[in-house]
């Protein structure tokens, strides 16, 4: 046993001997508390060192372990939805050490993953696919004549995404399918709607079932009168409980309803999900917990440690491009009062946080509904508004044909600000924004800008708002990089947006000194510079053409032209987004128009074709080939 294996079990005793939920199961009753103790100091530790979600997980550690003791994953499924909670599930289920290599380059994902574990039954990472994905595993089962259960976990958060209520339409009582809610009154920020009003209204009924499967399996067995007995008696029961508590949304779609009780008490969670196991029939379950139980400063202010980062990580001076978008947004509405701002349940991770101060009644969070969010922005367009939406890129993709049909098709003038755009790392496949210039590009009307200062995010707002049509602004995670401002701007920081370079900084500059060119947008022009310098130690000369704008292809191409060599060269098109449909295709398709490109060997260089892997931020362009080495050797 190593010294760190020794003193992990001197801490952690009872967590160190659980290596599968078969031992779970095994542990007495009242070694639950105590376990449930250390399994939180255990991920206090892991997250506030490697980063990850906290809060959430902190909250659902008891419900975690009652699903394992009344359920038998992998035979049974378990889906947890977002999957940012399904820590504990990790733990019960044999990845104790994957917690020192949690979210980092080959190590354990931070969220549930087919590959990983036959305990994840289904990869998530966006919200409120949960459902849909317990149903087909809940009718696949009824179909092979299985007697596995389904059981999905989402929060009430994950409950106001559309989604799920399309499979509550499609939801059949006859499925051994159990829908866990777990209510903690919290999306990121605080959870807003009428669903989340609705939840937590709902009243307990505990012991409802127990009583009316009793009383009908004795009804049901009287001869004659049994049946007619037993709808006269449902009837009036449900007309009473109407009366008493209003209607229940489940119960008036058919399924079954238990709860709602405290999820934090192991106990309580057990006995209703073994009571729901012997009906045999399609349950909700509603928990209420408290998002960052256990660790004091999550219980204060839960969204703060909804996800963290690793211990150490500097944190650059300054307004991040998210806050600038917000305080942007913020001080042009004050000027035009048709600006309103909308957000899908990522007030604060877009920065919206000011806008909702200053302009309450323009702001509008709709929950985690991208969909929504979108042709709602049409809506208001139409009527003569002038929307922003602002929208991580990954969580864009869902609404893909709200911004082609209700948007672009109508000229609508929404503008898309889309925030992570590139590489995400250590959330892994699953956030990564590499799509979005690609999906974007394909849509007509569409303006696609690519500012990567502050000062070229202002620019881009302000030709967004004046061009009349859809636009969309993408931009990173994170801060500007001063030496990328002073490359490419120097000190005179220009109006409007177009192609910045950084080798006509003379008069007497020409680009028929250059061995070749870099066209690039976004962070990744950060390693085409580190190629440039070692060029430059060997003599050669590299340009770069940093691009503010991308679509339409056409005009950019021909804002390029004036700055290429007239001379043979390679240009390469260098991004971190997906190759297929991106701006190296589009670009230098429109590039090939002109005569000038005919002596040029056209390279492209983008994120591999494929759904690229978490990672640490240092080394996430090299895994996914686009790092300066890349660069140089696709210049060979
Ligand atoms: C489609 C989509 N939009 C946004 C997010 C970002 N996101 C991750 S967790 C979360 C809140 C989830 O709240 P809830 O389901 O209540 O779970 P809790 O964290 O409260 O346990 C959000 C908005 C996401 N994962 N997917």
């Amino acid at each position: 046993m190593t010294d760190n294996q020794a003193d992990r079990t001197a801490r952690y005793p009872r967590l160190e001997a659980i290596n599968s939920p078969e031992d779970l199961k095994a542990l007495p009753e009242k070694e639950l508390k105590p376990l449930a103790e250390e399994i939180r100091s255990f991920l206090i530790e892991k997250v506030t060192e490697h980063g990850g979600h906290l809060s959430s997980n902190l909250g659902a550690v008891e419900l975690t372990l009652a699903i394992h003791r009344v359920f038998s994953t992998p035979k049974d499924h378990l889906i947890f939805d977002v999957g940012h909670q399904s820590y504990t599930h990790k733990l019960i289920t044999g990845r104790r050490d994957g917690f020192d290599t949690l979210r980092q380059s080959g190590g354990m994902s931070g969220f549930p993953k087919r590959t990983e574990s036959e305990h994840d039954c289904f990869g998530t990472g966006h919200s409120s696919t949960s459902l849909s994905a317990a149903l087909g595993f809940a009718e696949a089962d009824r179909l092979s004549e299985s007697d596995a259960y389904t059981v999905c976990v989402l929060g009430d958060g994950a409950y106001t995404g559309g989604m799920i209520h399309e499979a509550l339409n499609n939801c059949r009582k006859r499925l051994k399918l159990i829908i866990v809610i777990n209510e903690n009154e919290m999306s990121i920020s605080k959870n807003i709607g009428r669903f989340a009003k609705e939840l937590s209204h709902l009243r307990s009924r505990e012991g409802y079932l127990r009583t009316k499967h009793a009383t009908s399996s004795i009804l049901l067995k009287l001869p004659l009168i049994g049946k007619p007995l037993h709808r006269f008696l449902w009837r009036l029961k449900t007309a009473v409980k109407s009366a008493l508590y209003g209607s229940n949304y489940f119960e008036n779609l058919g399924l079954a309803y238990l709860g709602p009780v405290n999820g934090n008490d192991e106990e309580s969670v057990e006995r209703l999900l073994r009571e729901a196991k012997k009906t045999g029939q399609c349950c909700v379950i509603h928990v209420k917990t408290q998002k960052g139980k256990g660790y004091a400063p999550a219980e204060v202010r839960p969204d703060l440690f909804h996800g963290m980062s690793p211990a150490g990580k500097q944190v650059p001076e300054g307004t991040s491009f998210s806050e600038e978008m917000g305080l942007l947004a913020t001080s042009l509405a004050i000027k035009n009062e048709k600006i309103c701002a909308i957000t899908a349940a990522m007030e604060t991770g877009t920065g919206l946080q000011r806008f909702r101060s200053f302009h309450p009644t323009r702001f509008f969070d709709v929950g985690i509904a991208e969909e929504h969010a979108v042709t709602f922005a049409a809506g208001l367009a139409a009527n003569g508004y002038l929307p922003i939406v602002a929208v991580y890129s990954t969580f864009l993709q869902r609404a893909y044909d709200n911004i082609s049909h209700d948007v672009a098709l109508q000229n609508l003038p929404v503008i898309f600000c889309v925030d992570r755009a590139g590489l995400n790392a250590s959330d892994g496949a699953t956030h990564h924004g590499i799509f979005d210039v690609a999906f974007l590009s394909q849509i007509p009307n569409m303006r696609i800008f690519t500012p990567i200062t502050r000062n070229g995010l202002k620019n881009s707002m302000i030709a967004a708002l004046e061009c009349g049509g859809p636009c969309a602004i993408r931009y990173p995670n994170g801060y500007e990089d001063p030496e990328v401002v002073e490359a490419f701007y120097g000190n005179a920081l220009p109006c409007g947006i177009g192609v910045r370079n950084n080798y006509l900084n003379t008069p007497t500059d020409s680009p028929e000194e250059l061995d070749a060119v870099v066209i690039t947008y976004g962070r990744v022009v950060q390693e085409a510079m580190k190629a440039q310098r070692l060029w430059a130690e060997q003599g050669k000369k590299l340009g770069i053409l940093l691009l503010e704008q991308l679509k339409p292809y056409g005009e950019v191409a021909e804002e390029i032209l004036p700055m290429l060599p007239q001379k043979s060269c390679k240009v390469l098109f260098l991004e971190e987004e997906i190759r297929t449909g991106g701006m190296g295709m589009l670009l230098s398709e429109a590039l090939k128009a002109y005569e000038i490109m005919d002596n040029k060997e056209i390279k492209l260089l983008a994120t591999n074709e494929s759904f690229a892997v978490q990672d640490r931020n240092e080394s996430i362009y090299k895994t996914v080939g686009v790092d300066c080495d890349s660069i140089v050797k696709a210049l060979i």
